[in-house]
């Protein structure tokens, strides 16, 4: 593509992406007194809110903590319609964050990034965007999500297809109307969970192919309550504050139980009224679902019960049943999901007994079936945690790629910093606790560290910092231990990178807690940065 601008805009801190992260550091950097420009591949803010558009998209962390907790009267002023909102409320809540807080005159839209190199003798990022336009910071900030890039399955002649595609993760702006369609949905992800309830409500025929069977729980999700509004509000600091102290940022009620060695009548009381409340907070009464195998079964038996009587045909409720562990992978959230199977317009193909064939121009081949189809949703997931930063060419010290660096999966100093790539900060990098807590509150911990550490640079006339080599090696040994402790990293997950063909098998996100990461990241900055060299 031809260059369309051979000037090159020159700030303090190059931010790559406008989501919540990127809009964040926009604000905080300006705070402090910094040029920022945020390079963004949309054409609008909000990041994975702004692409992942598929009917019934909507966060599993309840709104009134999956919010920005920056900006008090914000929290206070802003009103959530819903308990879980759907996506539509959540990228008008991130537009009006970017109206608040004049942000997009910073942001530069449609600007994929091709690649980022950094200059030794400047001790600074240059930026080129796929069209060619250049921007070039002192500083560069990595704020490209951990969900971001679509993982497209391998299946043989998916490109042969004559009708239309959609991925979950790229859903177009405009409707998709199924009305009178057949439709195959590829995938039974949270994406697929959501969605599916949506798609056969309007579609003639859906077929669903699944690989892997899923755990999920009702999200009851309603209008937001406003007694609960109020209560969150009269003292939104204090919930932040005790969120702050749980393991995935997350406040709810946590218990102490051992599954294993309770009671069943006990413990099946204790699971059916968390099954009643709906959430991502199924299984925290327990503290050994994910320690115990017979722990773990006991949970997961629960659930397939809850799936069995549901779903009215025995032998789709068998195949619907998952079998791997529960809590390995991120539960799902759902609506009416299970119930959706006892359509007569839904039937599902087990594609882990018969894999797909091929697809052909006019539909799907399994076991020498050609399931036709008008169209393909293929809500197949994402190249999690390091795809979007392997797909930037990036280039540190000695022009030493990432990608290469990363080939055998990835490493990094507290998921903040690579050693090798001065100047270069990632927000809820590989080897932070990101994926397994709530994303907004830790989001806003990478960027007030990392614009305090920038802060403490400035005061100090240092241009330049580098994670060492060592302090790398020592935390990513560090996240390697935590991920052996427990039964989370044997599951074949986009945690280890296993939905993706080739991918090194590596447990990546920090599974030592979110308290106890803040507070090393507190540690590091309150005692001079070690683990990092500064010039
Ligand atoms: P997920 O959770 O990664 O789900 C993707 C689904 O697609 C899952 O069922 C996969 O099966 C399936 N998949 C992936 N590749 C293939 C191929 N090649 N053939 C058939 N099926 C395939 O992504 P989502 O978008 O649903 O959700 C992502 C996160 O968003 C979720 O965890 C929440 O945090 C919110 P597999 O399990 O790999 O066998």
């Amino acid at each position: 593509m031809a260059a369309k601008s051979q000037t090159v805009e020159d700030v303090d801190v190059v931010v790559v992406g406008a989501g919540f992260a990127g809009m964040y550091l926009l604000v905080r950097l300006r705070a402090a007194g910094m040029t920022a420009v945020a390079v963004e591949a949309g054409d609008g803010v909000g990041g994975t809110w702004y692409w992942n558009r598929y009917p019934g998209a909507r966060c599993d962390v309840e709104s009134l903590q999956y919010s920005y907790q920056f900006d008090d009267d914000l929290q206070q002023e802003w009103s959530w319609s819903e308990r879980f909102s759907a996506q539509p409320e959540i990228l008008e809540y991130a537009n009006h964050v970017a109206e608040r807080h004049d942000l997009r005159r910073d942001i530069r839209f449609n600007w994929r990034v091709k690649s980022a190199a950094y200059a030794e003798d400047s001790a600074t990022w240059l930026l080129t965007a796929e069209d060619g336009r250049r921007v070039r910071g002192r500083f560069c900030v990595m704020a490209t999500g951990c969900l971001s890039v679509p993982n497209w399955p391998d299946i043989d002649g998916i490109d042969d297809f004559s009708g239309p595609t959609f991925h979950t993760a790229l859903w177009p702006h405009d409707k998709v109307d199924f009305t009178g369609k057949r439709v195959a949905v590829i995938g039974t992800g949270s994406s697929a969970v959501q969605s599916l309830p949506h798609i056969a409500g309007e579609a003639d025929q859906v077929t669903v192919f699944q690989r892997t069977a899923n755990y999920s729980i009702p999200a009851h999700n309603g209008p937001l309550d406003k007694g609960r509004e109020a209560m969150f509000k009269a003292d939104y600091l204090g919930f932040r504050a005790r969120a702050k102290q749980t393991v995935t940022g997350i406040h709810a009620e946590y218990g102490q139980t051992a599954l294993a060695t309770s009671d069943p009548d006990a413990y099946r009381a204790m699971l059916e009224k968390r099954w009643q409340e709906g959430g991502l907070t199924f299984l925290a009464d327990f503290n050994d679902v994910l320690l115990d195998s017979a722990a773990n079964e006991r949970a997961a038996e629960f659930v397939r019960d809850k799936i069995r009587a549901v779903v009215k045909d025995p032998a789709t409720a068998e195949i619907l049943c998952p079998k791997n562990i529960i809590g390995g992978k991120r539960l799902c959230l759902d609506t009416r999901y299970f119930e959706t199977y006892n359509r007569d317009n839904v039937r599902l193909i087990d594609i882990k007994a018969t894999p797909i064939e091929r697809v052909t121009e006019t539909g799907v081949i399994v076991d020498g079936t050609l399931h036709e189809v008008d169209m393909l949703v293929v809500a197949t997931g994402f190249d999690a945690m390091t795809g979007a930063l392997r797909n930037i060419d990036i280039r540190g010290v000695g022009a030493a790629s990432l990608a290469d660096r990363w080939a055998d999966g990835p490493s990094s100093y507290l998921g903040l910093a690579i050693a090798d790539f001065p100047n270069l900060f990632t927000v809820t990098g590989p080897g932070s606790p990101s994926v397994l807590t709530n994303m907004l509150p830790t989001i806003e911990q990478h960027v007030e560290w990392i614009t305090d550490c920038i802060g403490y640079m400035s005061v100090r006339n240092y241009t330049r910092i580098e994670a060492t080599q060592a302090a790398e090696q020592d935390w990513w040994d560090h996240v390697q231990d935590a991920a052996q402790v427990g039964l989370k990293a044997t599951t074949d997950s986009w945690y280890v990178g296993a939905n993706i063909t080739g991918k090194k098998r590596v447990f990546m996100p920090y599974l030592g807690g979110f308290p106890a990461y803040c507070q090393k990241c507190a540690d590091v900055a309150g005692a001079d940065y070690p683990g990092f060299a500064f010039a």
